[in-house]
């Protein structure tokens, strides 16, 4: 690690309390001044730091500044440390992580951008990722099970990104099957699931689990097409925007995702999260719209998008629903989108 990093990993876990350059330069084994060109450096790219006459220094409570040091104190998983990677900006971190699996990346590996220029969402649309107040991270998993099940994967971190900012944040969010998370009744997040698999072989190596949260991305930004239907978890305003130190930070909530993300992974099998996940549905018992891809979604009246009732969620996260006609059926494939009447 550099001495910025190693500088920022103390002042991280001393978030909020003062260090004394001498003891930063004696920890980490450097002068005094390498310490303070250090600390110039990091102010420089952002971070609150507060220089305390006689005392030291102190990275500010309410400093969001992502970096994987900021993430690591909150992270359970300490085995997945080095694979954290943070960038200022990236076309879409699922495009990088894809990369980076083509290139032999652990899984576990986290790729995370303070914004993106090309965010993707499902079926080529895509996701507004401003440079401020957002997180935008993909996770490299490999896949515990049949990729026929990949709706499967997509339904748990759903689940592991509600219990992440339930945890960080208190608020309690509902999903819109399969991959939205709305707060509000406003879409504040979206999942992008893509598979990576081997040329050769066609087997799939990788899935990349790609995770977009509003977190306390202004208001007003949101462009005209999604303002009405956008929101963000910690509504913010740009006259109300809160300096408040106890605020949740960013680094924290990726941290409980990525913590939230494993933890449910590892016991995909087990389906539990299912019943969570039915808790939070915004859809379940609710007249709703399906419309199947290739279909316009600006022509609902179309021969694909047809009325029916959300009725369960299977045991592979799949929606049940009843068409007007009395049909059942499930719904399985991520080419398919529904609207909530
Ligand atoms: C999604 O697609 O919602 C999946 C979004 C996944 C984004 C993450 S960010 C990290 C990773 N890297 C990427 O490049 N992508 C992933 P979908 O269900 O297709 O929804 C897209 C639709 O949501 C758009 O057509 C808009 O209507 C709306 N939308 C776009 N940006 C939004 C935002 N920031 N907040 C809420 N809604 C948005």
């Amino acid at each position: 690690m550099s001495t910025k990093e190693n500088v920022l990993k103390v002042l991280e876990i001393n978030k909020g309390s003062t260090i004394s350059g001498e003891e930063l330069a004696s920890q980490l084994n450097v002068s005094r001044s390498a310490i303070w060109k250090t600390i110039q450096e990091l102010r420089k790219e952002g971070y609150a730091i507060d220089a305390i006459t006689n005392k030291g220094y102190c990275l500010s409570l309410g400093n969001d500044v992502l970096s994987a040091q900021g993430i690591l104190p909150h992270l359970h998983f300490q085995d997945i440390s080095d694979r954290i990677f943070v960038y200022k900006t990236l076309e879409s971190t699922n495009l990088t992580a894809k990369k980076m699996a083509l290139e032999g990346a652990l899984p576990g590996s986290v790729i995370i951008a303070e914004e993106q220029t090309k965010g993707r969402g499902r079926m080529g649309r895509s996701f507004f990722s401003p440079a401020e107040g957002g997180i935008y991270m993909s996770i490299l998993l490999r896949p515990s099970l049949n990729i026929s099940k990949s709706v499967l994967i997509t339904t748990a971190a759903s689940v592991a990104v509600c219990k992440a900012i339930e945890k960080v944040t208190g608020i309690r969010c509902q999903i819109k099957w399969v991959n939205d998370i709305f707060f509000n009744n406003k879409k504040i997040c979206g999942i992008l699931t893509e598979a990576v698999t081997d040329f050769e072989t066609g087997h799939i190596e990788y899935i990349i689990l790609g995770i977009g949260i509003n977190f306390n991305t202004s208001n007003s930004s949101f462009p005209s097409e999604i303002a009405s239907i956008a929101g963000s978890l910690l509504p913010t305003d740009e006259n109300s925007k809160s300096e408040d130190s106890c605020s949740p930070s960013r680094n924290q909530l990726i941290a409980e995702v990525i913590n939230h993300v494993i933890e449910l992974n590892d016991n995909l099998e087990s389906r539990e999260f299912l019943k969570d996940y039915k808790s939070r549905s915004l859809v379940l018992g609710k007249e709703i719209r399906v419309i199947q891809i290739g279909d316009s979604e600006s022509n609902l009246n179309g021969n694909l998008a047809t009325d029916a009732t959300a009725i369960d969620i299977d045991g592979d996260g799949g929606l049940i629903v009843r068409y007007k006609d009395g049909t059942i059926s499930t719904l399985n494939s991520g080419e398919i989108s529904i609207r909530v009447k």
